[in-house]
């Protein structure tokens, strides 16, 4: 499936993050831990620049603990700085503060020395929906920034300063104006970073299909209770599906409009179980 959505004010953010990045200390770049692959923005390569940089891997409680391990070496072969959080629990404020102080831990004593002790700023970027203003009101121990279930939610850039000194901005979340691999653009699709308004729901619920098959063979038959037989293709276990939930309109014909969204929403809600869609090898 061909998807292409990279709105206006896309360019306007990216080129606010461009200003506002030579203002800041540091750089807490979010990835989905469900598809750190796919969240890789090559967009924000002129973003992070030399500024120290810590990827922060989120939504840990839905991901695959397993293939984040292996994130996690890949990072540490890399020398890349991360940490791995779910930022709607709140107990794990001082991972993130914890990694934003180690990145900036030189430039602090260097500060130090010239006697200057100015608040540590650190700008936070990603794909729309992977969680930067959860984690910043996971920092900040209030809502202090608006967040909501659909990407595009974070319209502006906007500071918040913490007790601890610490100063975050917040950013709308960015994508990169042409997806050269469907793969990776429809697993943006599943996380919630493309919105759902601009792709054919029937058809990324038949990709979530053959992906989720591929990668996670049991997932679907546990989920729905039903046999995949190899055979079968994704149409043939949508309608499976759809006639086992009743999604089925006056006539019976299947509703593949309800259908689409449930299997989706039961991805996005975690019932399909812990799943990551890539490894660092695919980097
Ligand atoms: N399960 C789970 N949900 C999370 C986590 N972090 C954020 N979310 C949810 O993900 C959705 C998006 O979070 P936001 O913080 O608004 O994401 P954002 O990156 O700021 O999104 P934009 O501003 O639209 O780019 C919200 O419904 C959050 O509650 C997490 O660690 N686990
Ligand atoms: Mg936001």
């Amino acid at each position: 499936m061909k998807i292409q959505w990279f709105p206006g004010h896309m360019t306007k953010a990216l080129r606010m993050m461009q200003d506002s990045v030579k203002t800041v200390d540091a750089v807490g770049y979010v990835l989905d831990a469900r598809a750190p692959g796919a969240c890789f923005n090559p967009s924000f390569e002129s973003v992070v620049g030399n500024k120290p940089c810590v990827f922060i891997l989120n939504k840990c409680d839905l991901a695959d603990m397993s293939k984040l391990d292996k994130w996690c070496a890949y990072f540490e072969q890399t020398g890349a700085p991360y940490v791995k959080v779910t930022a709607t629990a709140s107990a794990q404020a001082s991972k993130i503060s914890d990694a934003f102080a180690a990145i900036t831990a030189n430039l602090r004593a260097k500060n130090a020395q010239k006697g200057i002790f100015k608040p540590v700023r650190c700008i936070i970027i990603g794909v729309p929906n992977c969680g930067k203003s959860t984690i910043i009101n996971c920092l900040s121990g209030k809502k202090a920034v608006i967040t909501g279930d659909k990407p595009g939610v974070t319209k502006g850039k906007q500071w918040v300063r913490l007790q601890s000194g610490l100063e975050l901005l917040d950013t709308p979340g960015t994508l990169w104006p042409k997806f050269d691999d469907d793969i990776v653009a429809a697993r943006l699709c599943f996380i919630g970073s493309i919105k759902d308004e601009v792709v054919d729901l029937y058809e990324l619920a038949l990709e979530l299909i053959a992906q989720l098959r591929q990668l996670y063979p049991k997932c679907i038959s546990e989920r729905y209770n039903i046999e995949c037989l190899p055979s079968e293709t994704s149409e043939d276990i949508f309608n499976v599906i759809a006639k086992r939930r009743g999604f089925i309109m006056r006539g019976g014909e299947i509703d593949t409009g309800r259908c689409s969204k449930a299997i989706l929403d039961d991805f996005r809600k975690g019932k399909l179980g812990k799943i990551t869609f890539d490894l660092p090898s695919q980097q």
